[in-house]
């Protein structure tokens, strides 16, 4: 790739990327690499001191030496702390207080950067400039400062004040035909209070319209978990991973993305648990580990495994894996009755029969042809499951991004159910959620398919009369604005642009809005593909001081485990014009809704008050207020723990769904789109992903020896990239690096956000709405 440079004004134009913008050539996210690709498969452990070194090197590029380790030795305290804006991984139930992380710490620091985008910034690059610069570089630039307004005459972001910013999304609101018109879109980093009153502010408008990042997430799970067992979370903490016998973990990349786990599992290891880990890739996390913050460990370069059995299925073959135990437990049951929790059964679940039968019926070559594991292997498994008193089954992307994400699920659950894995210390499922407050959104409202319970209390409490018609997905939403439908989107954080599926299609859709606005931290691609009119509010980062009129403000946040607990920030904010989320969101609903009796300043002047009111509007949130100031917060009850299931049954209930054809079509291969170990979703830290033995490359596709060779490919040979959509349509990628991988055959995978390109708007499941962002259909071939 050639590229240029005239030493003043920022990154290097690249002659391949697309300075207008207009066009739709993939997009450039990671920074420029800084020497030649380099593959040599991984054999350390995961953390220990190559995370430390890693960490080093971040602190020194942010400039952050001081302030890092001070934030750092603040961050996930049980008293007076800020959570780590990182991943959902609880905090440590001891109350520890070095329970960090690498990639914690990087997204900490990345957060406290000094580097800062100001008005002189915009007044220097246009946006048709800036769109030619890769994702890395733009948020590399720092802190966003001040509000800014799109100015079409001269194609730059100028500085607009508060009031006149709201006063544009206010008169844009109020001036739509239909309140659907608008679209509330929320990342997961969003606090509980703000989280609250974002809700309220649309449906006070008028419309269910709030798509959020779990809808590409764990919508499967949270889908699955409420069919079978009533609520959409699952039923275990972090005292149930320390006191389990058996761990199923599946789909996660959690050396990467979940860090904290790895304590877990090095711990479960050295007391004797089975620790089963169910992923087409043996990941870091899969092999050992050195425990970060245990000191010896890191000194003596102990390191201890995290894994008793890897079992690697074809993409999407979990569904079949999972049956596959289940028949080999149920057959054991007829010699050895101790097989099944007989007992369990009777008394909590339903449709039993139903789906014993329905094990029966399928055969192991069936079994073993979708999985794509031998049925050595998965009785190996079966035998772990049999022999444990207590068993957890752990899941991440790996099982909800696909057509059957739903189905997998509740076969997760089928399986835990046949031994009375529920509602016992030790038992039960555990979704792993991505970003740090995304359980928390989906708890305090963010739902664009809302109960009627909730919609009930919300208007008894806060006097509003909100809609019942539910309202517009991730993948809706980009439909709608492509069609012109929705003429407002607002992205409370994230980076909506490049984060859903089908880049171009996106692209096109947030151009035709007549308003774009982005709620941010750092600059993003998001700023960059906008609507008519577009403005950049940026906002306060979780580890700044929240100063209003009745002092300094904590937020609360809920883990994995649905511990809510508060967050307060301690650092001096990037910038004097900075408002916190709530004040923001506050200051939109009061240009769009001048006459609301909602009390919106009244609210931001002490988050008490929002909390106060959450309390009468959701369930497990009473005494809010005080709970929260526990040393360790709350947990937010959970009925299927206590066995009690708020299904039709009144039970948890099997199901029966058949196995899905999963397996790639005579010269296709099934395509996972991932992150690497230096990333944070849409965020680049480097081009580097050290566990998988990647240096300075993210345009590359892991491919089976076998799959490379039938196609003459050697290891870096560039290839092409095809993808088939359900409705036939192609779409491309070139030049990617082939990069040969223990990965099953059949199978390839590669980085989002990236190969986003690939994945076509209209390819999301059928039974979650989720983009099949794991499963993408492609040809690869030797590159034109
Ligand atoms: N450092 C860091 N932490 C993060 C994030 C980040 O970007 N960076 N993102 C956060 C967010 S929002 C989320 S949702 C989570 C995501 O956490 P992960 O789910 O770990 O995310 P991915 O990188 O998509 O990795 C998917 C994993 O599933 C495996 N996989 C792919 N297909 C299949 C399959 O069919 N079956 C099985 N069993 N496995 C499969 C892949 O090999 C990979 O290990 O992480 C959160 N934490
Ligand atoms: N192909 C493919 N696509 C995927 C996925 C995949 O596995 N494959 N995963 C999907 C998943 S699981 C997710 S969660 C989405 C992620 O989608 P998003 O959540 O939309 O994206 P992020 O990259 O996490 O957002 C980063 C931006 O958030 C802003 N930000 C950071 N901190 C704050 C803050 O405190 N407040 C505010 N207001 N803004 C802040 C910054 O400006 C930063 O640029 O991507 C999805 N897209
Ligand atoms: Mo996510």
């Amino acid at each position: 790739m050639t590229t240029t440079h005239d030493g003043r004004d920022g990154p290097p134009q690249r002659a391949g990327s697309d300075p207008t913008g207009e066009g739709t050539d993939p997009p450039h996210v990671g920074p420029d690499p800084q020497g030649e690709p380099h593959f040599h498969p991984y054999h350390h452990p995961a953390a220990g001191w190559g995370a430390a070194k890693s960490v080093g090197k971040v602190l020194v590029r942010e400039g952050a030496l001081v302030d890092g380790p001070r934030a750092i030795m603040r961050m996930n305290h049980e008293n007076g702390g800020f959570d780590c804006p990182g991943c959902a991984w609880p905090d440590d139930t001891k109350g520890l207080h070095l329970d960090i992380c690498e990639n914690g710490i990087k997204h900490v620091t990345w957060e406290m950067t000094p580097k800062r985008v100001g008005r002189d910034f915009f007044a220097a690059h246009s946006v048709t400039e800036l769109s030619g610069w890769s994702d890395f570089d733009l948020e590399d630039q720092g802190r966003l400062t001040e509000p800014m307004v799109y100015d079409p005459e001269s194609d730059h972001y100028a500085p607009v004040n508060w009031h006149d910013a709201f006063e544009t999304v206010g008169r844009a609101l109020r001036g739509l035909d239909s309140p659907n018109q608008a679209a509330f879109y929320t990342s997961g980093r969003l606090g509980n209070e703000a989280t609250f009153l974002y809700q309220l502010m649309a449906r006070e408008l008028g419309t269910n319209n709030l798509p959020d990042c779990s809808n590409m997430c764990h919508e499967a799970s949270g889908r699955a978990l409420t069919a079978s067992l009533g609520t959409g979370k699952g039923t275990v903490d972090l005292k149930d991973w320390e006191a389990t016998d058996a761990l199923f973990i599946m789909g996660v990349n959690a050396a990467s993305n979940a860090p904290r786990m790895l304590t877990a599992l090095a711990e479960a290891y050295r007391r004797g648990a089975q620790i089963v880990h169910i992923n087409p890739l043996v990941e870091a996390a899969a092999t050992r580990t050195i425990v970060p913050h245990d000191f010896t460990d890191m000194a003596l370069l102990k390191s201890t495994p995290t894994s008793t059995l890897n079992l690697q299925p074809r993409i999407g073959g979990d569904m079949a894996l999972l049956r596959g135990v289940a028949k080999a437990v149920l057959d054991q049951s007829g010699t050895d009755p101790k097989a099944l929790d007989r007992e369990f059964l009777d008394r909590h679940t339903t449709g039993f029969d139903a789906y014993r039968a329905l094990c029966e019926e399928t055969s192991w070559a069936e079994i073993e042809r979708q999985s794509g594991v031998d049925r050595d292997d998965i009785l190996k498994t079966a035998r772990v499951y049999r022999d444990a008193d207590r068993s957890i089954v752990s899941w991440c992307l790996g099982v909800s991004q696909h057509e059957h994400g739903v189905d997998t699920v509740r076969e997760i659950v089928n399986l835990l159910l046949l031994r009375g894995n529920l509602g016992r210390e030790g038992a039960g499922p555990s979704p792993v959620r991505g970003h740090s407050n995304v359980q928390g959104n989906r708890t305090c409202g963010i739902d664009h398919r809302p109960t009627e319970t909730f919609l009930e209390r919300l208007a008894e409490a806060c006097e509003i009369d909100p809609p019942h018609e539910h309202g517009l997905d991730t993948v809706g939403t980009v439909q709608a604005m492509h069609r012109g439908d929705v003429k407002v989107f607002v992205g409370m954080g994230g980076n909506f642009a490049l984060a859903a599926p089908d880049t171009p299609y996106t692209y096109e859709a947030l151009r035709t809005c007549d308003l774009t606005v982005q709620v941010s931290t750092k600059l993003n691609r998001s700023h960059l593909v906008h609507g008519r009119r577009a403005l950049i509010l940026p906002c306060l980062g979780r580890t700044e001081k929240d100063q209003q009129r009745h002092g300094v403000q904590s937020t609360s946040v809920e883990d994995s485990m649905s511990m809510v607990h508060l967050s307060l920030g301690m650092k001096r904010p990037a910038s004097p014009h900075l408002l916190s989320e709530p004040a923001v969101i506050a200051g939109i609903a009061r240009a769009a809704l001048p006459d609301s009796s909602t009390p919106w300043e009244w609210y931001v002047e002490d988050y008490d008050r929002i909390r106060d009111t959450m309390a009468q509007v959701l369930d497990g949130f009473e005494d809010f207020n005080r709970r929260v100031r526990l040393p360790l917060g709350f947990r937010i009850k959970q009925p299927a723990r206590e066995l009690v299931f708020l299904t039709p049954s009144g039970r948890a209930e099997f199901s029966t769904a058949p196995l899905p054809d999963v397996v790639p079509a005579p010269g296709t291969l099934a395509l996972g789109t991932m992150r690497s170990h230096d990333q944070w979703n849409t965020t680049i830290y480097s081009d580097n992903d050290r566990y998988r033995g990647i240096e300075n490359l993210r345009t590359l596709v892991f491919m089976n020896k076998d799959d490379m060779r039938e196609r003459g490919l050697a290891e870096f040979d560039p290839v092409d990239i095809t993808s088939t959509a359900k409705d036939g349509s192609r779409r491309h990628l070139d030049g990617y690096l082939a990069i040969p991988y223990d990965i099953p055959r059949g199978c390839a995978a590669g980085y989002m956000p990236e190969m986003n390109v690939l994945c076509a708007i209209g390819d999301f499941s059928t039974q979650s709405d989720q983009p099949l962002m794991k499963h993408v259909k492609v040809t690869i071939e030797p590159a034109a």
